[in-house]
């Protein structure tokens, strides 16, 4: 068997290097690695679960531009959407493997790397966009790409996924007893699960790529994410009710392979960081222009909208207090406080 796989792998080996005809055009796995100065093309991949109309992509193309006209064309990139490559967590294995370079996924299935980056799930942490920022782009922020190293992986930036509201096809959630029984569709994370369950509905795991499908047959009647999602994925057309409960702000992490980033000389890791910071504006941007239009539009395709009250939203939080409490104690007491010192220090300081 192993025969043959070998046999299989050198097949196709050969037919790379046929196809690029001798050129600088090579996109094998092996250039990918080699690194260093050689002048072989290195090529990415890079995946994402969300759709090629999600301000995620566009800020990805972006950032291909960018990387592929700074570094004269020697590092080219691939660019895969709608889960085409993998859902978050299979994407990001593959990028501790190897066998991937770059993808983008929630901090939310990145706890199961690091089981740190659950605080970014601990409901109403960031009170706006603008506090968010301040955080993950400032010490704390890269303290925790810093985490990533022992995986395997390397954290360039943080972009943004966004504050997340719940669709379901049941009811409209004004407030927290309307999530009992609700069969509710999580990320691949813990805290996620657990703080569902204690808001009395019935939450299950799910990759994203599948949950369309899974809304669409009523293996679920709910999930939640932000608006331009929930908008661009077209889940209005299997839901009724969206309700801006904003329980979490999600941010997303631009990881790279960290065998592929070592393997780049240092002026390329210098290119494809700070393009990865400055892509991630556009995504931020362009996802909080999106936020206003993209709720009218659901309006617009006949989904009931309500706005869920602060008043609601401190009971949802009294009701999850106890698992947030658990999990802090799992975390790290001192890791957690210290993301909540930044938040407040940050909004001390917005407020000057
Ligand atoms: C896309 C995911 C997605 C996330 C989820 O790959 O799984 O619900 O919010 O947008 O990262």
């Amino acid at each position: 068997m192993k025969k043959i796989f070998s046999l299989f792998v050198l097949a196709m080996m050969v037919l790379v290097l046929a196809a690029c005809g001798g050129g600088n055009d090579g996109a094998s796995e092996g250039s990918a690695t080699e690194g260093g100065d050689s002048g072989e093309t290195k090529t990415i991949r890079a995946g994402i679960g969300l759709n090629d109309s999600h301000p995620q992509y566009l800020a990805l193309l972006e950032w291909k531009k960018i990387v592929e006209e700074k570094t004269d064309g020697a590092i080219k990139v691939e660019t895969y959407h709608s889960s085409q490559l993998g859902d978050d967590r299979a994407m990001t294995e593959a990028l501790q493997l190897g066998s991937q370079e770059v993808t983008i996924p929630s901090t939310a299935p990145i706890a199961n790397f690091v089981p740190e980056y659950s605080v970014f799930d601990f409901p109403f942490l960031f009170p706006n966009e603008q506090v968010a920022d301040k955080v993950l782009d400032g010490e704390v922020g890269q303290k925790f790409l810093d985490k990533l190293e022992d995986q395997n992986l390397v954290g360039l930036a943080y972009w943004e996924n966004g504050f997340r509201d719940v669709t379901n096809s049941e009811r409209a959630i004004e407030t927290a007893s309307d999530f009992e029984g609700l069969k509710l569709r999580t990320m691949e994370n813990d805290l996620h699960l657990d703080a569902f369950k204690a808001l009395g509905a019935n939450p299950t795991p799910m990759a994203f790529g599948e949950l369309f499908t899974a809304m669409q047959q009523g293996t679920v009647d709910g999930q939640e994410n932000p608006i331009p999602t929930i908008y661009l994925q077209g889940f209005y057309e299997v839901q009724d009710y969206v309700s801006t409960t904003h329980h979490i702000y999600s941010p997303f992490v631009f990881l790279m392979s960290k065998e592929f980033f070592d393997g780049l000389t240092e002026e390329q890791q210098t290119i494809v960081t700070e393009a990865a910071v400055e892509a991630g504006a556009l995504n931020r941007e362009l996802n909080r222009e999106a936020v206003a239009e993209y709720a009218e539009e659901l309006k617009a395709e006949g989904m009931n909208y309500n706005d869920v009250t602060p008043e609601a939203r401190a009971e949802m939080v009294k009701i999850v207090q106890p698992v947030l409490d658990e999990y802090a104690e799992k975390i790290g007491k001192e890791t957690v406080q210290e993301v909540y010192d930044a938040v407040a220090e940050a909004e001390a300081e917005l407020a000057e």
